[in-house]
């Protein structure tokens, strides 16, 4: 199972996110969805995003953890386990014991992390531009995170997304400066040499929305929530698991390839020698010709399911649109 982290503050959207992406990868996108493992954790889902949509209520402020567990398809095949954890953010700046002991837990499940997803609130950003220190000493925080992680990981191919959440909340030039803004804070996760795989992304739940925790939402949520981008963390990580599955069945075929290669070089080797001389040396021409045969077969599978997951791949990619950037060691790079 891959343990995604996602991560923001008190009130970055982490909850209505985690509704909004369950509704919209539940009922899938081309072909890609997801589904919680647990029953209970899909009434949960269910009646957060209801509430959302239906009473137009926002969550109340996360009090406790809540694991999310899932399965996620393509095309009807499993093809990958995840489970991430909504915690709540109060707990990632609280001092009090409690809060103490959350935040070790989130550290520790931090560390362990195989993707990790960043919430920035567009508030907080607008809030941080108009030269509020609480607001930027916000968004900094989060680079404590990001070293915390690398004091016990390297990042190289581990996704790491950075969700401008509420982007309703911005026009398309706000929405470009507040990408500069997160490049610049968060730099580490942009520039050259730290190797680390980046998709910048705006995220929301609708337009104009508006309201307060546990308050009445005003505004037009989104029919399609795919419109608000909230498919592309999960995709990005998936684009990533499945680059990962492509590198082992490559060595695995390679592998394959160099066995059939001595089987055949002993066949031959034993075809050419006299019956005593094959009986003499150990070698079982029979018996080569059953497991070249068997080596064949494997590397025909092989090469199917690389096509598979290679056929994925291409569908995943073309879910990025221009509204995201993704950079790979700093550079800017399409997918
Ligand atoms: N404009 C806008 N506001 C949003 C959106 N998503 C969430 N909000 C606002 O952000 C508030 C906090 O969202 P939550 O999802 O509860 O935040 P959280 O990160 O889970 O907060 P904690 O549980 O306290 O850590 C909501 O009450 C809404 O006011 C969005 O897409 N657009
Ligand atoms: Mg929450």
């Amino acid at each position: 199972m891959r343990q995604i982290s996602i991560v923001g503050l008190r009130g970055s959207g982490k909850t209505c996110y985690i509704y909004a992406m369950s509704k919209t990868m539940m009922r899938g996108i081309n072909s890609i969805s997801i589904n919680p493992i647990d029953d209970n954790l899909y009434n949960q889902l269910r009646e957060g995003w209801r509430k959302i949509k239906t009473e137009r209520k926002w969550p109340e402020n996360s009090d406790r953890v809540t694991k999310c567990e899932f399965t996620c398809f393509v095309q009807l095949r499993p093809v990958m386990d995840f489970c991430w954890d909504d915690y709540k953010g109060g707990s990632l700046t609280g001092l009090d014991t409690i809060s103490a002991k959350e935040r070790e837990e989130f550290y520790n499940s931090l560390s362990i992390s195989d993707g990790i997803i960043f919430c920035v609130p567009a508030d907080t950003i607008i809030e941080a531009l108009e030269g509020d220190d609480d607001a930027q000493d916000d968004i900094n925080m989060l680079n404590r995170f990001i070293l915390q992680y690398a004091s016990k990981n390297s990042l190289k191919g581990i996704p790491i997304t950075v969700a401008i959440t509420k982007s309703d909340l911005l026009d398309k030039e706000e929405l470009s400066i507040a990408f500069q803004v997160v490049k610049k804070t968060l730099n580490n996760l942009f520039a050259k040499g730290t190797n680390v795989s980046a998709l910048l992304v705006p995220i929301s739940l609708g337009s104009n929305l508006k309201g307060l925790p546990g308050g009445e939402i005003t505004g037009t949520i989104n029919m399609d929530p795919k419109a608000g981008n909230i498919h592309l963390p999960v995709l990005f990580n998936l684009y990533f698991m499945l680059l990962e599955q492509i590198g082992e069945f490559s060595n695995n075929l390679k592998s394959l390839r160099s066995q059939l290669s001595n089987v055949n070089s002993t066949i031959n080797m034993g075809t050419n020698m006299s019956a005593l001389k094959r009986w003499w040396e150990g070698i079982d021409v029979d018996y080569l010709q059953k497991n070249k045969a068997e080596i064949e077969k494997s590397i025909e599978q092989k090469e199917t399911e690389l096509k598979g997951i290679r056929t994925d791949l291409e569908k995943i990619k073309s879910e990025f649109g221009s509204e995201c950037e993704y950079y790979d060691n700093g550079d800017n790079k399409q997918f």
